[in-house]
């Protein structure tokens, strides 16, 4: 069977587009979107020599059943007024403990699958993507429509109702560079900023894995709003790296305990290192926003193929397709 872009399909050279403008629509698969971002970020040319990890997951862990990973996510977490404080003023939190050994277990099970189906992972250093897989595979809604997750998420954000805006299966392989500096205001055509990603990694994630990376607090966005996005080169990534290191800007870029999961608001600015181990860094990342946003009057490239996302609607048009159910409050 023919597996989903075996080849890098990007097509986006100076050749053959006239300026640097981000205006036009992304014609190509998310795939090939990621495999364009990924080229935007700046790599160290220095050798590095491969950890080799333990089995990520002990041999031993009994993979709970179906009904238990179900009754797992819908368990309210013990979220704290000082959490959401915490996620107002960085755009960011790290929790602990939101997901169990054999439901982070589980998760990676299922995504190693699902990869394996469409991938051919040959070491190509390469990040894959695999998005909306809700749609079509069991255990990954249970990990999308988790009430456990989306209520954290609603009350991070204080808002009443949550939409899905999509999940989406992150991948580095091996080798596997840099994820560039960047928020996600751009990525989402939506016109509220009511938007929260949650990163749920499927495995422990130490710092060279490429476990995803926050600045903070989230207004140092303002310190970098005024750099131009280049479509060609990794200028902005340089940038954005040069101007935080300047301005001595903390960033949280520690690993990922089994069962951590991050929250993220759309204008934190994020990067991810690059996967210096021997195993898939994998993370299914969900994305909701407030009920009621509209599509915004400009999507660009940076959307990739957000039409997938919600099908048929026109910039203006409120966002609320069967693709995009309610999340929070949750039917669960
Ligand atoms: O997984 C990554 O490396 C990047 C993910 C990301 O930027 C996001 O989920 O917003
Ligand atoms: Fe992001």
């Amino acid at each position: 069977m023919k597996k989903k872009s075996d080849q890098y399909s990007v097509n986006l050279s100076e050749k053959n587009s006239v300026n640097n403008s981000i205006d036009q629509n992304w014609e190509q698969d998310n795939q090939s979107w990621w495999d364009w971002y990924l080229t935007l970020a700046e790599n160290s040319n220095k050798k590095y020599k491969s950890i080799k990890l333990n089995p990520l997951l002990v041999k031993d862990i009994v993979i709970p059943s179906f009904n238990n990973i179900k009754k797992e996510l819908s368990t309210p977490y013990d979220l704290k007024e000082s959490h959401i404080d915490l996620f107002n003023k960085n755009g960011f939190i790290k929790l602990t403990n939101v997901l169990s050994i054999g439901a982070v277990s589980m998760l990676r099970k299922e995504i190693l699958f699902l990869l394996n189906k469409e991938f051919n992972l040959n070491k190509s250093n390469r990040f894959l993507s695999m998005e909306m897989m809700w749609t079509e595979n069991k255990i990954i809604r249970e990990y999308v429509f988790s009430s456990r997750i989306s209520k954290i998420a609603a009350n991070l954000l204080k808002v009443k109702r949550l939409r899905l805006y999509h999940d989406n299966i992150l991948t580095k392989e091996s080798g596997c560079g840099r994820t560039p500096w960047h928020c996600d205001d751009d990525h989402f055509p939506l016109d509220t900023q009511d938007v929260i990603t949650v990163w749920i990694p499927a495995q422990f994630t130490p710092r060279e894995m490429g476990p995803l990376s926050f600045a903070k607090p989230l207004n140092v966005y303002d310190m970098v709003s005024k750099i131009k996005f280049n479509k060609f080169n990794t200028s902005y990534d340089k940038q954005v790296n040069k101007i935080f290191k300047e301005k001595n800007v903390l960033i949280e870029d520690g690993p990922f305990e089994i069962g951590e999961v991050s929250f993220h608001h759309n204008f934190s600015f994020h990067t991810a290192g690059k996967n210096k181990t021997n195993k898939l860094r994998v993370a299914l990342a969900n994305t909701f926003f407030a009920d009621g946003a509209r599509v915004n009057n400009n999507p660009t490239m940076v959307s990739g193929d957000w039409k997938k996302f919600i099908p048929g609607v026109k910039p203006g048009g409120i966002v609320a397709t069967k693709l995009n159910p309610i999340c929070w409050p949750s039917k669960k």
